[in-house]
């Protein structure tokens, strides 16, 4: 995507007439974007749940599809308060759209309108609160949410740039948002304070901005003021109204609109759609996992109780695995990765080969120790069984963890191998914790009358 924003940025504008009758690339560009967004609003294996919580990003999907439809490419200006945001698309506008004022923060919302001057029809420009006011954080969260949906941005500043300026024009440019710099109070300085700013401008973004893209304007001139001086010497003050001067950015927004409009609105259609679905696939994962780890407590205890009810030599805790198959076979299903019964009992074997490599019986023995310690009260039959059943708890709470981060990883143990992932589980998890909980657990369920 990055490379159809690069091609916009370094094409000449010349086109020969057979490149002119070619399907254009933009159109092709938005058709695919538009395929993808589709296809994410779309998906039937998005769970209710992660659609739900990303609401308003699905809401915006169908805003965009439809904007798509219609052709439609916004624009939006966004700065500094009272920079003059408002009068540059008044002045592109031709009438007083929106309200201007020389009190910082004037504009409160955004807004939009219909540049009709526009032949191929279709361009809304969109005006935006000022950034970097004191208090004003929602406001400038809304430029910011508005600068990185519109298909093009008109950075417009009235000097050189700040420091905050520079950093919000950073991150738009590094999110690969189209943009243009607009210098605007142009009638502010004088042809060499303009050449001398030209430069500090391109200095300051380059790498950001080609400098083909830094355009100077005036979209409310302050008056002229004349002073004549009559033969008797008296002194008479006129004032004359100047014309705004946007010449230079309606042209080359025209030029931009014509020569790659289309590409502008597949580029932010695409961006969108790409955001959107790792944020889906975040969602998904993070729901998954609670799921799992419910999964896994709820075995643990199962496993845990049916040990301590029956205690089994703890030589032989690692062997009995047919809970924890069935463990298994569970989260594979909530990883959409359905596991055989075999295929499920091979993995058991191989998280417990680790465990009983890494620990060793001798360890289990210790653990065992470990668990009865923490015992409150007597060493009755009781404790000593939800001491091994504890241990049994902790064993199965290991296995559901490295079958979890297997199933996560698309069923495989990454570039380190088994025997890494276990080690790494073992090391992060707490001992005695764990044990504590499963104990806890197990009597707690002991205790309770059938
Ligand atoms: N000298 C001069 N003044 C201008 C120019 N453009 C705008 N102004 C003045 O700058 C002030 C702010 O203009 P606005 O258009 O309200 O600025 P804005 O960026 O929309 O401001 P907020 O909505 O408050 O963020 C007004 O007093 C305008 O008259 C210009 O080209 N030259
Ligand atoms: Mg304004």
């Amino acid at each position: 995507m990055r490379d159809a924003w690069s091609t916009w940025r370094h094409r000449s504008s010349a086109t020969s007439e057979a490149e002119a009758n070619a399907p254009s690339q933009g159109e092709t560009y938005l058709q695919l974007a538009q395929e993808n967004l589709r296809e994410l609003l779309h998906d039937s294996r998005v769970p209710k749940d992660v659609r739900d919580a990303l609401a308003d990003d699905y809401r915006a999907v169908e805003a965009m599809i439809e904007k798509i439809d219609q052709g439609h490419v916004h624009i939006a200006a966004v700065g500094r308060v009272s920079v003059g945001k408002s009068s540059l698309l008044n002045a592109l506008l031709g009438e007083q759209r929106f309200t201007t004022s020389p009190l910082h923060g004037e504009t409160r919302r955004a807004e939009m309108a219909n540049w009709t001057s526009y032949d191929a029809g279709g361009v809304y420009l969109i005006d935006t609160p000022g950034i970097n006011e004191v208090d004003g954080e929602a406001r400038e969260k809304m430029a910011h949410d508005v600068a990185t949906r519109v298909d093009l941005v008109l950075f417009v500043v009235d000097g050189d740039l700040t420091d905050t300026e520079f950093q919000a024009l950073r991150a738009l440019t590094g999110h690969h948002r189209p943009t243009l710099l607009v210098l605007n109070k142009a009638d502010r300085y004088t042809e060499s304070d303009k050449t001398l700013l030209r430069e500090a401008l391109a200095r300051r973004t380059a790498g950001l901005i080609d400098p083909r893209n830094i355009i100077f304007a005036a979209a409310q001139p302050a008056p002229q003021v004349r002073i004549t001086v009559a033969a008797t010497g008296e002194e008479t003050e006129s004032t004359r109204e100047v014309p705004p001067d946007v010449e230079q950015l309606r042209q080359r927004l025209w030029d931009v609109l014509d020569a790659e409009g289309k590409t502008l609105v597949a580029l932010n259609a695409s961006l969108f759609a790409g955001k959107l679905s790792d944020q889906v696939t975040q969602r998904i994962m993070e729901t998954r996992k609670k799921v799992a780890e419910k999964i896994i407590r709820t075995y643990c205890v199962s496993k845990g109780i049916a040990v301590a009810f029956n205690p089994i030599p703890v030589t032989d805790l690692f062997a009995a695995a047919v809970m924890d198959v069935a463990m298994v076979i569970h989260l594979s299903k909530v990883y959409g990765l359905p596991l055989s019964r075999k295929e499920a009992g091979s993995l058991v074997q191989v998280i417990g080969g680790q465990m009983v490599a890494l620990m060793g019986t001798v360890w289990a023995v210790n653990l065992v120790s470990s668990a009865l310690k923490t015992a409150t009260g007597g060493f009755s039959v009781l404790i000593t069984g939800a001491a091994q059943g504890a241990v049994a708890y902790y064993a199965t709470y290991v296995v559901g963890q490295a079958a979890k981060r297997y199933l996560a990883d698309s069923k495989s143990w990454g570039d380190a191998g088994p025997k890494q992932l276990v080690r790494e589980i073992i090391n992060s998890i707490s001992r005695d914790s764990i044990l504590a909980e499963g104990k806890n657990d197990i009597l707690a369920r002991l205790k309770r009358p059938s």
